[in-house]
């Protein structure tokens, strides 16, 4: 056998060398390799939609083992679809089926390598095909199906109309009209003279545009909604009284065709049946009504819109008669100069007052003039004398009944006399009645068809069977 000393020498050297390279400068063996850190996935577009499934997509992670997919109605992921909860898989893509037909759904990607699971991906939204099917426990549903219809309509705040959002499910689903609670009243809007902050009253206008949903407007004049730069106004009586006309003008005008209705003159009786002694009163007049009805009138007509519901709104008019009487002296005095199309009884009521036949008497003076009845804040007040805790069982089913009741007197209203039946608010916990200190009622209550988990009320079922 030749032995070749270079080859032999070639090969120790190599060997020293890597030898060498193997040793860390301290003389131990170099770290692991470290583990790849686990990313966050990237939910593409659903694809292969169809009217009850889709499929969910997502980019492949190379370090990633599985993938983790939720699907919801809601784009919190409050609830779940189904089995899409968690649900584990590999690949890029899952099918999702036994969905609804004209829902949207949202869905998001973990991934998951060992007992590492990463954060979650971006959130796609995505609808099926179709068309959502009618459910008749939905209020405006059933109020939709009526022989003669009518709108049921909400008191809503702009930040609750985020797409996706549960307000935004619900009122959707359950109702076919919005009053602003308070974001369409002057002094959210006007911020001076001829200038104005139209955020959040366009937001809400657009919202009701945008899906189909009647907009009530509420309300141009009202004591309690003064802007501070007129409440301190000091020029002449006559300029007070043109910065009232610029201000409906422009507002009127502003919505003209997009909204249907609206309050415009609130509250102007006192709760002793006089004129309430407002900065309008003192300003300009017993005549301030009917200026201000003109002023809507008219803008709205010079915009294009001639068929401008012209509303008044009260309350407590069923149960104080002096008032019932006063409010509907001004109605007459509107109605002669052909200014007014219908009125609005609030119903801030209690499941104990007003009687049935008080609403019936107070709702048919406007039925009998012709003209359309909105009852239009609706709420029913179950501890108005703190003397409960907790919703009750037995206060729970009264205030079933008395929804039931005033859906029922509602319903029975004549075709043309029909508008609104408007619900003031969703949840009881964000209703303005416990927060209220002109109510003296500084105890929790419960007024509203939703509970502070957003779950249907008693309340509920009793406005569906007013609707039988
Ligand atoms: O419920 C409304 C509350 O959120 C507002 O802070 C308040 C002032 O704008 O107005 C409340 O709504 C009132 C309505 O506009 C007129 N009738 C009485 C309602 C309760 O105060």
């Amino acid at each position: 056998m030749i032995i070749n000393h270079k080859k032999i020498l070639g090969i120790a050297f190599l060997m020293m060398f890597t030898l060498l390279l193997g040793c860390s400068k301290n003389g131990s063996n170099p770290p692991p390799e470290p583990d790849t850190v686990l990313g966050t996935p990237f939910a593409s577009n659903a694809s292969n939609i169809t009217n009850t499934s889709f499929n969910v997509n997502w980019v492949i992670l190379p370090e990633a083992e599985s993938y983790l997919i939720d699907v919801s109605t809601s784009n919190s992921f409050s609830t779940f679809v189904t089995g899409y909860n968690t649900l584990e898989k590999s690949g890029s893509t899952v099918e999702v089926t036994g969905l609804s037909p004209g829902l949207t759904y949202y869905y998001r990607v973990r991934a998951k390598k060992g007992a590492e699971i990463s954060n979650n991906s971006n959130v796609i939204t995505v609808t099926t095909t179709g068309v959502q099917a009618e459910d008749p426990t939905f209020l405006k549903v059933k109020a939709n199906a009526l022989e003669n219809p009518f709108y049921v309509g909400v008191a809503v705040k702009s930040n609750q109309l985020t797409e996706g959002s549960s307000y935004d499910t619900v009122l959707k689903n359950e109702f076919s009209s919005i009053t602003a609670e308070y974001e369409m009243k002057m002094n959210p809007i006007s911020t001076g003279s001829g200038t104005y902050n139209w955020s959040a009253a366009d937001k809400i206008v657009q919202y009701g545009n945008d899906n189909g949903i009647n907009v009530h407007g509420h309300a141009l004049v009202w004591h309690n909604a003064v802007p501070d730069w007129l409440s301190n106004f000091s020029g002449t009586d006559s300029e007070f009284a043109l910065e009232v006309k610029k201000y409906i003008t422009d507002v009127v005008t502003r919505y003209a065709g997009k909204i249907q209705s609206w309050d415009v003159v609130n509250e102007a009786v006192d709760d002793n049946g006089t004129m309430r002694n407002t900065i309008f009163l003192q300003k300009m007049g017993a005549n301030y009504i009917k200026d201000c009805y003109q002023w809507a009138r008219d803008a709205a007509n010079a915009a294009g819109d001639t068929n401008l519901i012209l509303f008044y709104n009260d309350y407590a008019t069923s149960t104080n008669i002096p008032k019932q009487d006063k409010v509907f002296s001004i109605v007459d005095d509107l109605m002669t100069s052909n200014l007014i199309d219908g009125v609005g009884f609030q119903m801030h009521n209690t499941y104990l007052s007003p009687t049935k036949e008080q609403i019936e008497t107070d709702i048919n003076r406007a039925v009998v003039l012709g003209l359309k009845v909105h009852v239009s804040e609706l709420d029913i007040q179950v501890n108005q004398n703190n003397d409960i805790t907790h919703l009750t069982e037995e206060r729970n089913l009264a205030q079933k009944d008395k929804y039931k009741e005033i859906v029922t007197i509602y319903n029975a209203l004549p075709k043309a006399n029909k508008y609104a039946l408007t619900v003031w608010g969703f949840k009881d916990n964000e209703s303005w009645i416990p927060f209220s200190t002109d109510l003296n009622h500084p105890g929790d209550d419960w007024p509203l068809l939703y509970n502070n988990k957003f779950e249907i009320k008693s309340a509920h079922t009793g406005f569906l069977e007013g609707l039988d």
